[in-house]
């Protein structure tokens, strides 16, 4: 069914609400497919609001039961309901009672939004716009409301009734299979934030007394059978409440915390107020089935959900266009978190890899758009590397031109001012203006403008004055809606190293606009002096990945090399060997397509040798620096007439070439980390692991008789899924009959493992082979794939179009046909992960031109099509 026709919504547009609901009193009757829900709302006139001639109540594919006013049946004539909306005509502008009946058909909801079932479990999932799927509201984020929730159900079907808040009483309703729960949230909080599970779950319980005495229930809610998976994150939900006390101050609130794992879910997981509900792939874990990733993965989730408690539910959204105001900010959290429990710099290059990847791809293509939008068609299509790694990204430069002090400052003042309101970005900067006394209107534009800056840096020395001088140009790209753009300011890590490799004393001519190493750079030309310099220095720019730019420096080979072997900064001594990768990819790309011989790599080979040789490094951090770049992030770099193919040439080229000239350092290295201890998720040992199974992968890439034998035993002896995974990834690389001895082992024994699967799908999907489309459309057909599985679809179908550039891209046009049918398939059930899939068409404008026409052919039969208005909204900004 098509959609009605799509609205924009503009933030210029936002008013206050004409109403305020003081109160809900939800009464949720549980049935497979006639759920009925009583609704009583106290409502009353919002003084701030303007026009209060009648009440538009939001719904979606609602049906209206019955409607009364203070207990009394509303006449006909009096309401106008839809599926869409509830309108009063003629309201009292006095407080008053609505109460309002709608039936839902839970297990014919296959949006995943609003009231499901996941695997017989009820369960909820209101952000964005899934509550007004349960009943008629003022479905928005700045209207809050007291909820108390009576839930009933079978006690067979469901003998754990779960909603927000404090449990307040519980018990049989006599003469009856039934039973009922009752639960009352005290926190004002709006209605995206609801949630009501019921299902036959399996707890795992813990306590947590905060730093205030308080004791608080936790628990972790499974399917019966997996309670023996839940151990990480539950450890991972203790050590990130004691840490959100430590980091800002922030305690829980609540007598409860629960958690709910799901495994029919949109996204990663949701943070309800007192009740989180996750997709189960961030819950379950356990050494034969998870990766270290995947625990990483756990961490960082529980981590985020729960801080939201004060960043996003005890300090919410005025409206969804404010959305980075929690997103950003708390996946800022979660990375500090993160970097506290495990490696500081290790987890700032896997960061910064994930916002290059995803967030520069995303900036530089049709679907760009500012940290906080100005205008959007549907919000769910708004989840976005930008609003969550950018948004981040601008929290991480504010701190780090305030300092440390001075950001905290303004944290606590937002805590104090902001708890219990929808706030939005001015009110957020303005706690960090008042408590620092600073102007931070030119920092605002990191909000309003997309696109990623371009700094050209051009450095040089003046041996007889002792001076090194350093020109900067910023410039920002145009982007969909944005043609000029003014210039930002800049927070930039700065340094100049010396012949030793230490750094030398700054010491500006203008100390103004530098301090503790960072350049504030903010006009469009700007230059910086410094004196004293009695040495040709070597420059260290964006320290730390400070600022989220793109450089374009005169650094040489020689400087990058230095660099890569000396800097203090470990991000940037990272930086410069991946830098040197990246233009040889570049350069060997390009040679290729020109059918010449590529480069020699040889400068990046003595750089990575010297890592090898290191022993001071941390194994986890030379795993990130003699990691290649992937096919999407050189095809970023190389950024228009793109050909995949050719791109995967070179990358195989070089993997091959490293594979053989670091063979010795690879055995080296592959022998002496390997363990006999048993398996633990830590960050030292997974640094090892990571290490390790980067030089098996180095070695493999040679294709070498004894290396595949080398992958195979690791494959069949490995005691985790860390060294198992990636021994078959390393395989799935090659095309020898190894490679599908070890997939169909694989299949044998996790077959009844759905997660464990998803990897199995996703290696398969990501075969740069011609052969793999059809590989991926067999597997559609295995017994443990579903399309009505979102993790299923993310698997197989997301990994092909996002993890395999030269079978998506293929230049007959079809990885682009399939991937197209599929989300035509499922947009009609799941829209959201329908726009998800389209949206990997991302960046096909900068193809060469035989792909882009065909990229841009599947991307118009889409638009011909019947669409939901998520996949409308991307396939639409796709072709403007
Ligand atoms: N707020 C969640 C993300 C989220 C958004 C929308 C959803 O609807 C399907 C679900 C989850 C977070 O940041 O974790
Ligand atoms: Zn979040």
């Amino acid at each position: 069914m098509r959609d009605p026709e799509p609205r924009v919504i503009r933030l210029a547009d936002y008013r206050p609400p004409n109403w305020l609901i003081e109160t809900v009193d939800l009464d949720v009757r549980l049935d497979p497919s006639a759920t009925r829900v009583v609704a009583r709302l106290r409502i009353r006139p919002n003084p701030a609001g303007e026009d209060r001639a009648s009440l538009v109540l939001d719904g979606d594919e609602l049906g209206l039961v019955d409607l009364a006013l203070d207990g009394e049946k509303l006449g006909a004539n009096s309401y106008a309901a839809t599926p869409s909306s509830l309108t009063l005509h003629d309201p009292p502008r006095r407080p008053f009672d609505l109460t309002i009946e709608t039936a839902l058909d839970p297990s014919a909801n296959t949006k995943l939004m609003g009231l499901y079932r996941s695997s017989g479990t009820y369960c909820t999932q209101c952000e964005a716009e899934g509550f007004r799927r349960i009943t008629y509201f003022l479905d928005r984020p700045d209207a809050l409301s007291v909820y108390r929730t009576r839930i009933e159900a079978e006690r067979d079907e469901a003998p754990v009734l779960l909603s927000n808040g404090n449990p307040v009483e519980a018990g049989p309703i006599p003469g009856t299979g039934r039973h009922y729960a009752v639960w009352h949230d005290p926190f004002p909080k709006p209605s995206y934030l609801f949630a009501l599970v019921g299902g036959k779950l399996a707890a795992v319980e813990d306590r947590f007394v905060t730093a205030s005495g308080r004791a608080v229930k936790l628990a972790i809610y499974v399917e019966p059978g997996r309670e023996g998976r839940c151990a990480y994150a539950l450890d991972s939900l203790k050590r990130a409440m004691r840490w959100d006390e430590r980091a800002y101050g922030r305690e829980y609130d609540l007598d409860v915390f629960n958690i709910v794992a799901v495994s029919d879910f949109n996204m990663g997981a949701m943070e309800n107020k007192g009740l989180n509900v996750f997709n189960d792939k961030y819950i379950l874990a356990s050494p034969e089935t998870a990766t270290d990733g995947d625990y990483a993965g756990i961490e960082a989730v529980i981590a985020h959900e729960y801080f939201h408690n004060w960043t996003g539910d005890r300090i919410t959204c005025r409206d969804w266009f404010q959305l980075c105001l929690k997103e950003g900010l708390t996946v800022f959290r979660d990375q500090e978190f993160s970097a506290d429990e495990r490696s500081r710099p290790v987890k700032r290059i896997a960061d910064v890899r994930v916002l290059k990847s995803n967030q520069f791809t995303e900036d530089a293509g049709p679907l760009a758009h500012p940290v906080r939008p100005e205008t959007y068609h549907e919000i769910n299509n708004f989840y976005t590397a930008t609003v969550y790694q950018k948004g981040a990204e601008v929290v991480r430069m504010l701190k780090t031109l305030l300092g440390e002090r001075g950001f905290r400052a303004g944290m606590d003042l937002y805590f104090t001012r902001c708890d219990g309101k929808a706030a939005t970005v001015e009110d957020f900067l303005g706690c960090f203006a008042d408590a620092n006394g600073v102007d931070l209107t030119q920092f605002k534009l990191w909000y309003s403008q997309a696109g990623t800056p371009e700094l050209a840096l051009k450095g040089s020395f003046e041996p007889q004055a002792a001076r090194y001088r350093l020109e900067v140009r910023q410039m920002v790209p145009p982007t969909p809606g944005q043609s000029a753009k003014r210039p930002m300011l800049i927070p930039f890590g700065f340094g100049l190293l010396g012949k030793d490799g230490r750094d030398l004393p700054l010491r500006p001519v203008d100390a103004g606009k530098i301090s503790d190493g960072i350049l504030r750079i903010s006009a469009a030309e700007e230059t910086f002096v410094f004196e004293g310099v009695r040495e040709r220095p070597i420059p260290s720019f964006n320290r730390g990945f400070s600022a989220p730019v793109k450089l374009v420096s005169n650094l040489g080979e020689d400087d990058l090399i230095f660099i890569a072997g000396h800097d203090g900064d470990p991000f940037n001594r990272f930086d410069a060997a991946s830098t040197l990768a990246m233009r040889h990819l570049v350069a060997s790309t390009a040679a290729l397509r020109a059918r010449k011989a590529p480069p020699s790599p040889d400068a990046l080979v003595s750089a990575l040798a010297r890592s090898f040789d290191d022993d001071r490094l941390d194994p986890a951090f030379v795993a990130q620096v003699i990691a290649v770049p992937g096919e999407s992030d050189i095809a970023h770099e190389i950024g228009s007439d793109v050909d995949p193919a050719a791109v995967l040439a070179a990358r195989i080229a070089l993997k091959r070439t490293l594979g053989e000239k670091l063979a010795a350092h690879c055995r080296k290295n592959y022998a002496r980390f390997a363990s006999r201890a048993p398996y633990a998720p830590d960050a030292a040992s997974a640094g090892r692991r990571a290490l390790r199974n980067a030089c098996l992968d180095l070695l493999v890439a040679t294709g070498a008789p004894a290396e595949i034998a080398l992958a195979r035993r690791q494959f069949d002896e490995a005691d985790n899924m860390t060294d198992r995974i990636a021994a078959l990834a390393t395989l799935a690389a090659q095309a020898v009959p190894e490679r599908e001895q070890a997939f169909e082992a694989f299949e044998k024994r996790f077959r009844g493992d759905p997660l464990v699967m998803d990897k199995w799908f996703a290696l398969q999907a990501q075969i740069a082979e011609p052969e793999t489309l059809a590989r991926v459309r067999a597997l559609m057909r295995h017994p443990a794939f579903s399309l009505a599985n979102p993790n299923r679809v993310r698997a197989l179908i997301g990994s092909f179009a996002a993890g395999n550039p030269s079978q998506f891209n293929r230049p007959d046009g079809q990885g682009y046909a399939f991937v197209a049918d599929i989300a035509l398939e499922l947009d009609p059930k799941n829209p959201q992960v329908a726009a998800r899939l389209l949206s990997f068409f991302k960046s096909w404008s900068a193809l060469e031109p035989v792909r882009r026409a065909a990229a841009e052919a599947a991307l118009k039969r889409a638009a011909a099509a019947e669409l939901s208005a998520d996949s409308r909204d991307i396939v639409g900004r796709a072709l403007a």
